[in-house]
């Protein structure tokens, strides 16, 4: 890393820092930011009345009202429907392996903490293949936003039981109905170390615009769960979270305090449909700026030496 690197901090929009001897010139005009027509990609390949529509939306809604530009976010995925979210943004992003979106979204936000680092996936994606990244990444308290978009099903591969999908689920790896346990999601998240975990709905757009804002404005990992129905393979799946259908949707209740781990486990509790909100969030260091105070350290060491000597002096300690 360069020395220019290590003193970059957290989330600074370094391009549109002004250079000392440009004190004097007028003030640089206000940044636009991108637009959701110029954010808009590929066109969506997903089916008519996917839930995941309604989160490419509000991801745009998100962009634009941040005011962000091409060189302050990127947008990762795995593999799977939901996955496939990085075509439909055209900006910076990725869509990476089944699985592993998590751990190349690290290296991202490792080397740039300066970027907002959206990881995007299916509740396959997340726990299934990726279930050990999953833990491992919130373990670490890795600076990112993942939002799972939970669909009880694996959509692109033509209904299978997914880590979420529950019991009795009829699927093409479960002709009789699912008999293995469920995952929670939310329990999950907690018990792995994350420090901000939320649940929301993608019918309720304005939930959901809520939730990624503030999960991007969280210093560390971020997860949310966001129940996005398979309209093709699990159709009706969250009637029971949505008023349009008789259903009930429940915010999380106005005393709970989100910094109790052991109230936010019980919230993550409930029967479905259970409670939409931030379950909870702490503040504990990342390892972005654990790593940043290492390099910080190991760069005043060797301050003053070139990036050739400071090679030499490590082979040198290999003779
Ligand atoms: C290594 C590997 N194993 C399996 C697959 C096949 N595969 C692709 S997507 C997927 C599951 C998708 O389910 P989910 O993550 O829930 O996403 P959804 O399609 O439901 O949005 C699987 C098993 C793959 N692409 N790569
Ligand atoms: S198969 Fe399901 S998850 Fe995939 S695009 Fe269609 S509705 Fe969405
Ligand atoms: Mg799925």
């Amino acid at each position: 890393m360069s020395e220019t690197m290590a003193e970059i901090p957290a989330r600074v929009a370094v391009p549109d820092a002004a250079p000392a001897s440009a004190a004097a010139s007028p003030p640089a005009p206000e940044r636009k930011g991108l637009t959701k027509k110029e954010l808009a990609g590929d066109h969506p390949t997903w089916c008519p009345g996917c839930g995941d529509f309604s989160v490419l939306a509000l991801y745009f809604r998100l962009i634009e009202k941040r005011k962000l530009g091409h060189e302050e976010f990127v947008s990762i995925a795995g593999i799977g429907c939901s996955s496939r979210f990085p075509y439909f943004v055209q900006a910076h992003g990725a869509h990476y392996i089944h699985g592993r979106a998590l751990p190349f979204a690290t290296g991202i936000s490792l080397s740039r903490p300066d970027l907002h680092v959206f990881v995007f996936g299916g509740d396959g994606d997340a726990f299934s293949i990726g279930g050990n990244h999953f833990n491992h990444t919130a373990r670490k308290n890795i600076k990112l936003t993942y939002v799972v978009m939970d669909n009880w099903v694996y959509g692109l591969t033509k209904k299978q039981t997914s880590p979420t999908s529950p019991l009795g689920f009829k699927s093409k790896t479960d002709q009789w109905g699912a008999v293995d346990y469920p995952i929670n999601p939310m329990k999950q998240a907690i018990a792995a170390g994350a420090t901000f975990v939320a649940r929301t709905t993608s019918t309720n757009p304005n939930h959901v615009l809520a939730m990624m804002e503030a999960a991007m404005d969280h210093d560390g990992f971020s997860f949310i769960e966001c129940l996005s129905e398979c309209v093709e393979f699990y159709e009706g799946a969250f009637d029971a979270a949505n008023p349009r259908k008789g259903g009930m949707f429940k915010e999380v209740p106005k005393d709970h305090d989100a910094t109790d781990e052991q109230a936010a486990y019980q919230l993550a509790g409930t029967d479905f449909p259970g409670y939409f909100g931030i379950f909870y969030k702490i503040n504990k260091p990342t390892k972005n700026a654990k790593e940043a105070e290492i390099n910080r350290g190991m760069m005043e060491k060797v301050k003053g030496l070139k990036p050739w000597q400071i090679l030499q002096k490590s082979f040198d300690r290999m003779k």
